[in-house]
């Protein structure tokens, strides 16, 4: 059965414990219930978005504010999503925390993430694109238990494409069609037969601060990564959210994705549907296994993509810089 704007809705489908059949309960919670409960946010989020974009084609305005920067945007879409997905998580799961992008960016202590449930949620990955109507904008959800990331959902309203997974249990996307299939990533095991995706960090190198050296440094990175990809590799892309580029790479549709300045939030949910999709994971410098508060992340089908990838991209000390120009 799929509702109007094709996505099925999971949780009215006995299918969703066909996804979950390894998942044993975590503590006093069962996944079916956590996964249900992240599909219907996602697909109630991705009705705000969607609503919101095609009400700017009949001339309504989007809420435009900046953050940190001229290229960090925020708009009243990405605070009323996130409050959304929270208030609903919260009347299911109490007892639950939260980080997310808008309203639950401070500090969680580290006895708390491994003491409980921890869901990290970016409502509108990609708000450049989301500003533009540019229809690559993802609904980022994970849920993590004792500080490790057990369940993933991505959902694209503009393209009706949803990703979720379970750890253990497989990676899965739900088709524009309705059509739910099981997931893998390509098998490319060279860079010159790789197609990249990548991400420039414009939100903290346009940020008005006395860091000018390191911010020319980190120009001086990314764009040196970038020319030896362009003669490198197959070819490179830049979508505009690290949530849909992981699943990308999760599906096959690219083969290694790879940034700096990534938060938490933004690749949490897609690292969980990576993995599943045997996908790996480190720093851009190869330092395994990859933890989501990291700064610089790269994603790979296969280990000796990664591999290859560490050895001719730069890192630096990047993530220094990167905080410099931050407390700036
Ligand atoms: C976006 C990231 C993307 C990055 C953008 C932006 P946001 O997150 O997903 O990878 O390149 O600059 O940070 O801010 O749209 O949630």
């Amino acid at each position: 059965m799929t509702n109007a704007n094709g996505l099925k809705h999971l949780s009215d489908l006995d299918l969703i414990y066909s996804y979950l059949v390894n998942a044993g309960k975590l503590g006093d919670l069962e996944p079916a219930n956590a996964l249900r409960c992240a599909l219907k946010c996602a697909h109630d989020a991705g009705v705000m978005i969607r609503n919101n974009v095609e009400g700017r084609a009949l001339g309504s305005e989007v809420n435009l504010n900046t953050k940190s920067s001229v290229a960090d945007l925020v708009t009243e879409t990405d605070v009323a999503v996130e409050k959304c997905i929270r208030a609903r998580i919260s009347q299911t799961f109490p007892s639950h925390m939260f980080v997310g992008e808008e309203t639950a960016n401070g500090e969680i202590s580290q006895s708390a993430r491994s003491a409980g449930f921890v869901w990290i949620i970016d409502p509108i990955d990609g708000t450049t694109n989301f500003v533009h109507a540019f229809p690559i904008v993802t609904v980022s959800i994970a849920l993590a238990y004792k500080d490790e990331s057990v369940m993933g959902v991505v959902y694209n309203p503009l393209t009706d494409e949803a990703w979720f997974a379970w750890k253990g249990c497989g990676a899965y996307m739900k088709r524009a069609c309705g059509s739910i299939v099981s997931i893998r990533t390509s098998t490319c095991t060279s860079v010159g037969s790789a197609l990249i995706s990548t991400g420039f960090g414009v939100a903290f190198l346009r940020r008005q601060t006395k860091a000018v050296s390191e911010q020319a440094k980190i120009l001086e990175i990314v764009s040196q990564n970038v020319k030896v990809l362009m003669t490198g590799a197959r070819d490179i892309r830049r979508i505009g959210s690290a949530a849909c580029d992981m699943c990308y790479v999760a599906m096959g549709r690219t083969d290694s994705y790879f940034e700096f300045g990534v938060r938490e939030w933004d690749i949490a949910a897609g690292l969980v549907i990576l993995h599943e999709a045997g996908g790996e994971s480190s720093t851009i410098r190869g330092a395994t296994p990859y933890s989501i508060r990291g700064r610089n992340v790269l994603v790979a089908d296969t280990n000796a993509l990664r591999v290859e990838l560490n050895s001719v991209l730069r890192e630096d000390n990047i993530i220094e810089l990167i905080e410099i120009v931050e407390s700036n």
